[in-house]
């Protein structure tokens, strides 16, 4: 199995390489990619270094699937010559999330609508993956009406600049800035652009995204997405309205047997997720789980993990896993 990471040397592409080896993926030959400012450079894959390559000489060395996390325009543009070469492309970016021909996945959720034709597909992002990861099961038993979602969101989803930006204010450094306004030691209610109604694109991908992972547009979402001076993991919390009542006991135990969720809640031992415990981790971890005394058949969670694993690294991997292991390369 040839793979090819496309944004090798980014932040996510570095966590796929960790993740990959963790996860003893079947590889049998490794093709770093990165832009042409980046050819030559050496990345390490199970202790060995690899020579990272440019877009055009990985198509030509055809893996049998390339993992992207690259940005939209690159993957707008190479991964349909990825996909003509017969290369299964499995891409972070937002650009085919929404595209009514491209499949957007979370394999505990929607893997088995996969198949050998599908030769772009989408990773969700991030802060949608940790919330359909819990939500899907309660979805399933009481039917979601409505979401309000509030996230407060770890800068590594920003990248490199955005974690730079943080230590120099820390140190009281001058340098450049990823966002508009100083992060440490504040809470900046912008992650991405501004969409003409109002809501910024991270806020509207987790209603779109959401509606399309759980193949429901009747379920109403409305999201706030907040930026906070955190690195280990994205934290939300969230309060969904169910079509039936629920039992909270039961809401618990759905939950403690979902794959890839983690309960963590005991109020009485100050249990709960934070971004500290999830950083590293691939699993959701969900806690605060109570009933919305203020409306009937209403929960509140609050659902946390590490933005570049589940959020990224580790929901690609687990895509192509399941590619692997159902023959569908
Ligand atoms: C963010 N989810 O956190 C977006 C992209 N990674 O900025």
């Amino acid at each position: 199995m040839k793979v090819a990471v496309v944004g090798a040397t980014g932040m996510v592409g570095e966590v796929m390489l960790q993740v990959l080896a963790e996860r003893n993926f079947p590889l049998t030959e490794l093709i770093p990619v990165a832009s042409e400012r980046s050819v030559g450079k050496e990345v390490t894959f199970k202790e060995k270094k690899y020579k990272v390559v440019g877009l055009q000489t990985a198509v030509e060395m055809k893996p049998d699937v390339a993992l992207f996390s690259a940005g939209g325009t690159t993957s707008l543009e190479w991964a349909p010559k990825f996909a003509e070469a017969g290369i299964t492309v499995i891409d972070n970016s937002s650009a085919w999330r929404m595209d009514t021909s491209k499949k957007l996945i979370v394999p505990e959720i929607n893997a088995d609508a996969l198949t050998t034709s599908d030769k772009i597909i989408a990773n969700p992002n991030c802060s949608t993956i940790q919330l359909v990861m819990a939500l899907a099961p309660l979805h399933k038993k009481y039917g979601i009406k409505r979401l309000v979602v509030s996230t407060y969101q770890s800068i590594t989803g920003t990248g490199v600049k955005a974690v730079q930006q943080l230590e120099n204010e820390y140190q009281g450094i001058e340098g450049e800035r990823a966002y508009n306004y100083q992060i440490h030691r504040n809470a900046i209610p912008q992650c991405d652009v501004f969409e003409d109604n109002g809501y910024t694109k991270e806020e509207m991908k987790l209603v779109r995204e959401t509606q399309k992972i759980l193949n429901d547009a009747t379920i109403a979402v409305t999201a706030t997405a907040v930026r906070i001076p955190v690195v280990g993991g994205h934290s939300e919390a969230v309060n969904v309205e169910f079509n039936t009542d629920f039992d909270l006991n039961e809401v618990r135990t759905i939950l403690e047997n979902t794959p890839g969720v983690t309960v963590k809640d005991n109020i009485k031992e100050f249990e709960y997720p934070m971004p500290l415990d999830a950083e590293g981790k691939n699993d959701v971890f969900v806690g605060r789980i109570r009933r919305d005394d203020s409306q009937p058949k209403t929960l509140n969670l609050w659902i946390v993990a590490d933005n570049l694993r589940k959020g990224a690294s580790t929901n690609t991997i687990q895509i192509a896993e399941y590619l692997v292991a159902n023959n569908l390369l």
